[in-house]
C-alpha cells in the first residue's frame, strides 16, 4: 500500500461531496411557459452519503474502497413541513434492492442532504423483497401517510422474474418514527403507483389506485382508478371506477399511473400523472395532466392534450432509458409548486411552476382529438387566429 494514502483520499472524496451538497441550482433556457427546469439534478447516486457507502477503517478498508454502494436515487415523495423541503427518495444499492431515504432541505430546488440512517420500515410482511416509489399524502385525519410498491416473489409462478406488486401502507408524524399497516387490498390481482387522495370523500379514505393482471402488463387494467376505504387501517377497496383512460394512439396506450397526490385548486384537483407507450427502442414514460372535480374526485372535468413534460437531453440515458416518472410535487401556500421527476430510473430533478400557470395549462390546453385529421384542424385553428391576430395588431 505504498502509494495509496487513506487519509488524503477521505479528505478528496468528503470534500466532493461537500461540494456537490452545497451546489447552486439554476434555471436552465429551456421554455413553454409552463414550467421551468433546472441544470442539476436536486438528487444522484453522489448525494448517498459516503457513510452508507464507504468503510471508514483504514484496518478493515485500507484501499477505501466502497463496501456498498449506490446505484441510483429516483422516484421520490416530497413534503413541506415548517418551511422546510423533504424528499423520501428511491434509494436503489448497487444489490438492486431499493429502500427509502429522507432528504433535506431549506430549498425546493438544491442543497438537499440524506439523514445519516435510511428509513427502517417495520419488517411485516415476511415475503416482501423490495419496495420503492412512496407517495406522501398529509391526510385531514392529521397522519402523513407513505403509500409505496410493495414487491414480492410470485411464488405459485415458476417463472423466476414472476413477481407480485401490492400497495404497501405506513404513517408518520415526522418522517422519523414510521408505523405500517396492512397492504391495501382491492380485487385486482397486483397494484401499483397508488395514491392516497388528502381529504376523506364521503366520510372514507380515497385512494387513486392502478390495478393491473401482471407485474408489469396492465392487462384488463383500463387505467387510473378511484375506490373508497371505509378504513385505513385494514384498507380495503371492494368497488374501482376508472377516472383516466388507457387510449388507443395516445400517450397513455400502454399503461398509466397516478403520481403525486392531486393539488387543490379552486377549479379542481389537478393531477401530474404518467403515461406509457410502446415504441421500436421499448417504453417511452412521459408526464401528462388532468384535473379532477373537486366534490367528485372520480370525475375528469380536464385533460389538455398530449405530454405534459418528457425526458431530453442526458435525462433520456440511464438504467431505464427513455423514463421520466413523479411521485413527488410540493404546491406551496404561496402558489409555487415543484415537481420532482426522476429520468430514466437514475436520478431525480425538480421543475417548478405555480398553481395559477398549471390551472392555466390544465384548462386552457385543448384536449387529444385522437385522430391526425382532427389534430391537424385543431392546429389550423390556432394559426388562423394567430394570424388575425397578428394582422390586427
Ligand atoms: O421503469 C419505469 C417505471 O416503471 C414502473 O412504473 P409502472 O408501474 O407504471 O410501469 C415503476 O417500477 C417505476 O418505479 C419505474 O420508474
Amino acid at each position: 500500500m505504498k502509494n495509496f494514502n487513506f487519509e488524503k483520499k477521505v479528505k478528496e472524496q468528503t470534500e466532493r461531496y461537500e461540494e456537490l451538497i452545497a451546489r447552486k441550482n439554476e434555471k436552465t433556457s429551456f421554455y413553454n411557459g409552463i414550467y421551468d427546469r433546472y441544470k442539476y439534478p436536486v438528487l444522484t447516486r453522489e448525494h448517498a452519503p459516503l457513510i452508507w457507502r464507504y468503510d471508514f477503517n483504514p484496518q478493515t478498508n485500507p484501499f477505501f474502497m466502497e463496501r456498498l454502494g449506490i446505484n441510483a436515487v429516483m422516484n421520490s415523495g416530497a413534503i413541506e413541513l415548517d418551511g422546510k423541503f423533504y424528499l423520501v427518495a428511491r434509494v436503489e444499492g448497487n444489490d438492486r434492492k431499493s429502500f427509502f431515504a429522507v432528504a433535506e432541505s431549506t430549498s425546493p430546488v438544491e442543497g438537499f442532504r440524506f439523514w445519516d440512517y435510511p428509513v427502517v420500515l417495520p419488517d411485516t410482511e415476511k415475503e416482501e423483497t423490495n419496495v420503492y416509489d412512496m407517495r406522501l399524502t398529509k391526510h385531514e385525519d392529521g397522519w402523513i401517510y407513505g403509500l409505496f410498491c410493495s414487491e414480492s416473489k410470485d411464488k405459485s409462478n415458476p417463472d423466476l422474474s414472476a413477481a407480485t406488486a401490492q400497495c404497501g401502507i405506513v404513517r408518520t408524524r415526522d418522517l422519523k418514527t414510521w408505523e405500517r399497516l396492512a397492504n391495501l387490498k382491492t380485487k385486482s390481482p397486483q397494484q401499483r403507483n397508488v395514491v392516497l387522495h388528502p381529504e376523506f370523500v364521503n366520510g372514507k379514505y380515497a385512494f387513486y389506485t392502478r390495478p393491473q393482471d401482471g407485474f408489469i402488463s396492465a392487462g384488463s387494467g383500463g387505467g387510473i382508478c378511484f375506490g373508497l376505504s371505509d378504513g385505513i387501517e385494514n384498507a380495503a377497496i371492494e368497488q374501482e371506477w376508472l377516472v383516466s383512460p388507457r387510449r388507443y394512439h395516445t400517450i397513455t396506450e400502454i399503461k398509466n399511473g397516478a403520481g403525486a397526490p392531486p393539488i387543490k385548486t379552486e377549479k379542481g384537483w389537478i393531477h401530474i400523472a404518467h403515461g406509457v407507450r410502446n415504441t421500436a427502442a421499448g417504453l417511452r414514460y412521459v408526464l401528462y395532466v388532468f384535473v379532477t372535480d373537486l366534490n367528485d374526485p372520480s370525475k375528469v372535468i380536464a385533460e389538455p392534450s398530449g405530454v405534459f413534460l418528457v425526458p431530453l437531453g442526458k435525462e433520456r440515458v440511464g438504467d431505464v432509458s427513455n423514463v421520466v416518472f413523479t411521485n413527488g410535487v410540493i404546491a406551496r401556500e404561496n402558489g409555487e409548486v415543484y415537481i420532482y421527476y426522476a429520468s430514466s430510473d437514475t436520478r431525480l430533478h425538480v421543475a417548478s411552476t405555480t398553481v395559477e400557470k398549471l390551472a392555466d395549462y390544465a384548462f386552457n390546453t385543448p384536449s387529444d382529438p385522437l385522430r391526425s385529421p382532427d389534430c391537424v384542424k385543431q392546429r389550423c385553428e390556432l394559426i388562423s387566429r394567430n394570424l388575425e391576430y397578428l394582422k390586427l395588431k
